[in-house]
């Protein structure tokens, strides 16, 4: 059995996904990919046999070749393509946020529960990041006592165009909301955020960097330093106090080079270097877990609860204040 998966969006993610499927991935083949530039998704499939370039996510999930969703697209385009895809019953993978608030994130959750099976995995690539993978079993097992802290800083070199001060919440703190909540496995109760000196280097709008401050259920702190015109490259790093020691995850490492007079490396560019393994082994496992009738990661409830913590971040950035995060009860399907 194969899965014949339409991508819907040829962006930067998108077309990244493609090369992965149509190269890496086992199992799965790309055979439509949707954009509402018919340019960009013509050019996204050249070299891949059998696979069509359309216009409308519509077209891609009445087509008889395809049997699984890759939603790639803005994150406020999601819901729609959502409901059509769970009414297909196909599996999907949905770039995150699965959508950008928690009204909707919840009416999502309610369409799949009403389905009675898991079809929805959110793209939080960052749980098969290697190093992610082993700080959160050093949590699990205990191994250096309780986790106490976690320090976390996430830098873009720059944002694209249309980026806009709430999406430093929406678009990438969402991240650390989700790993927050894989690392300790518990939910995040309240989020602050503060704005202290901008960078001069911010497009008009947005206050870029921002300090967010979050506590989870048995009372782990974390604070998250968003800085997403920080120039030098991009990175993803994290700092974990324990009882018994400390653990640092996400630096640049290697190669390692000394040459003339100087010593060093190079930094990350971008996600797609920083994480393009972590993308591969979530793929891959949304893949495997899809040809059993499951899925193979963070589920629907993983982005509604981050959906909740985002418009607590939003309003807290507003207000400054500390800001509870509201929950609706978890559905027996997610337990
Ligand atoms: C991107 C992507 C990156 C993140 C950026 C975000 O959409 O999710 O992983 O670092 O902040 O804008």
């Amino acid at each position: 059995k194969t899965l014949r998966v339409a991508v819907i969006g040829a962006g930067r993610m998108g077309a990244d996904h493609i090369k992965r499927l149509s190269t890496r991935i086992h199992g799965a083949e790309v055979a439509a990919v949707v954009d509402v530039d018919l340019a960009r998704a013509q050019a996204a499939i050249e070299g891949i046999d059998r696979a069509v370039a359309l216009a409308s996510a519509d077209e891609a999930l009445n087509n008889g070749d395809v049997n699984a969703v890759l939603i790639a697209t803005p994150g406020f385009l999601h819901e729609e393509i959502l409901y059509k895809a769970l009414e297909k019953d196909f599996p999907i993978l949905c770039e995150k946020p699965l959508t950008p608030d928690a009204g909707s994130a919840w009416k999502v959750v309610q369409a799949e529960q009403a389905l009675g099976h898991k079809r929805i995995q959110v793209g939080f690539m960052r749980r098969f990041d290697a190093e992610y993978s082993a700080l959160g079993a050093i949590i699990r097992n205990s191994e250096l006592g309780e986790l106490l802290m976690l320090h976390h800083q996430h830098r873009n070199p720059s944002t694209p165009e249309g980026f806009t001060n709430e999406m430093l919440i929406n678009d990438s703190v969402v991240h650390e909301f989700d790993a927050i909540r894989f690392f300790t496995g518990e939910e995040i109760t309240s989020v602050q955020v503060r704005l202290g000196k901008p960078t001069r280097s911010a497009p008009s709008g947005q206050h870029d960097p921002q300090h967010v401050l979050l506590e989870t259920e048995s009372g782990v702190l974390a604070d998250v330093e968003i800085y997403v015109n920080a120039k030098f490259g991009y990175q993803v790093a994290t700092q974990a106090s324990f009882e018994e020691g400390i653990v640092s995850i996400g630096s640049d490492n290697g190669p390692y080079v000394q040459t003339a007079g100087k010593w060093g490396g190079n930094v990350t560019p971008g996600f797609e270097e920083r994480f393009g393994a972590a993308y591969d082994v979530e793929v891959q496992a949304w893949v495997d877990a899809a040809l059993r009738g499951e899925i193979g990661g963070p589920t629907a409830w993983d982005g509604y609860a981050t959906a909740a913590c985002c418009e607590a971040g939003v309003e807290a950035q507003k207000s400054g204040e500390k800001v509870k995060v509201q929950l609706n009860t978890k559905p027996d399907l997610y337990k």
